[in-house]
């Protein structure tokens, strides 16, 4: 028994418009009563999804004096999470991190890309890089475009077959972590899901989603940022995906309905509630 929360090291960007990173991973976990320390890797006006000259300050040399802090204060994590790095020297601050916290849950968000386009941060070094932190992460969360570049293979356009999708994770797996979950899978054998794997298990699970004709920023963030609670307080992998899938598709859902700018984001406020409930989730297959 912790006999407090648990505690994790959010390593991500804060953008102060959009909903997307520190932003919504914050309210996320903490509604789901996780303690999140939020370590910046920029301060961004917003996200770099279409919202025009965006202002940024860098934050890279702040990452290591945190840490040295941290380790001063004799500070524990019990899960140690990063997510968007604004470039590829981000990437030896957060192995430091994750080096530092041997025990704690290692989840690495590899945000490179989406809808088949690698992001701008997204250079050959942060590519070859961005493996080296999969090597060390318990649980990696990428969308298909990103899978396509871990892999460094072509991206894959069209639905996948089922002995198809469980090559993927079980190769993802084979570079590191022990959990592997993929976001926004089309199958063949049936519309869009989230699929997972545990490779202690051999267990490969799905998690089939409702589609909605819109694509909000920062929803991959959300879904990272609920599973992450979800494992740290009790969840299954399955439940924990289950969990993230139903909320992202709940937020999703609310704000398809009012009609807003999609870059705006999901409006989380109307729907952050459901997160502080105890949900009978029983949605999850086996793949
Ligand atoms: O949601 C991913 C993300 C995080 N941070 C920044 C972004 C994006 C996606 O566009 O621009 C700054």
């Amino acid at each position: 028994m912790l006999g407090r929360s648990a505690r994790v090291a959010a390593i991500h960007d804060l953008s102060g418009f959009g909903r997307c990173s520190l932003s919504v991973i914050l309210p996320t976990m903490s509604a789901m009563g996780v303690q999140v320390c939020p370590v910046p890797t920029a301060i961004l006006s917003a996200h770099t999804g279409g919202l025009g000259d965006v202002a940024m300050r860098d934050l890279t040399d702040y990452i290591q004096p945190a840490l040295e802090h941290y380790q001063n204060l004799k500070l524990d994590f019990e899960c140690v999470y990063s997510g968007f790095l604004s470039g590829e020297d981000q990437i030896g601050c957060c192995l430091s991190f994750f080096a530092a916290y041997p025990d704690a849950l290692h989840v690495v968000d590899p945000v490179m890309g989406d809808h088949g386009k690698p992001y701008r941060t997204c250079t050959p070094a942060m590519r070859r890089r961005m493996n080296e932190m999969v090597r060390v992460a318990d649980i990696i969360t990428p969308n298909l475009t990103e899978v396509c570049i871990l892999l460094g293979q072509e991206q894959l356009y069209g639905p996948l077959a089922t002995t198809q999708a469980k090559s993927i994770l079980a190769r993802l797996s084979e570079m590191g972590p022990r959990y592997v979950v993929v976001t926004g899978v089309n199958l063949t054998a049936g519309g869009l899901a989230n699929i997972g794997y545990d490779r202690e298990r051999s267990a490969f699970w799905r998690v089939d989603c409702e589609y909605v004709p819109v694509a909000y920023p920062g929803t991959g963030d959300i879904y990272a940022g609920v599973l992450t609670g979800g494992m740290l307080t009790g969840d299954s992998l399955p439940l924990a995906m289950d969990r993230a899938s139903r909320f992202v598709e709940l937020a999703i859902k609310t704000t398809y309905g009012y009609g807003t700018d999609p870059r705006h984001g999901v409006m989380l406020e109307k729907s952050l509630g459901w997160l502080t409930r105890d949900n009978i989730l029983k949605g999850y297959q086996t793949l």
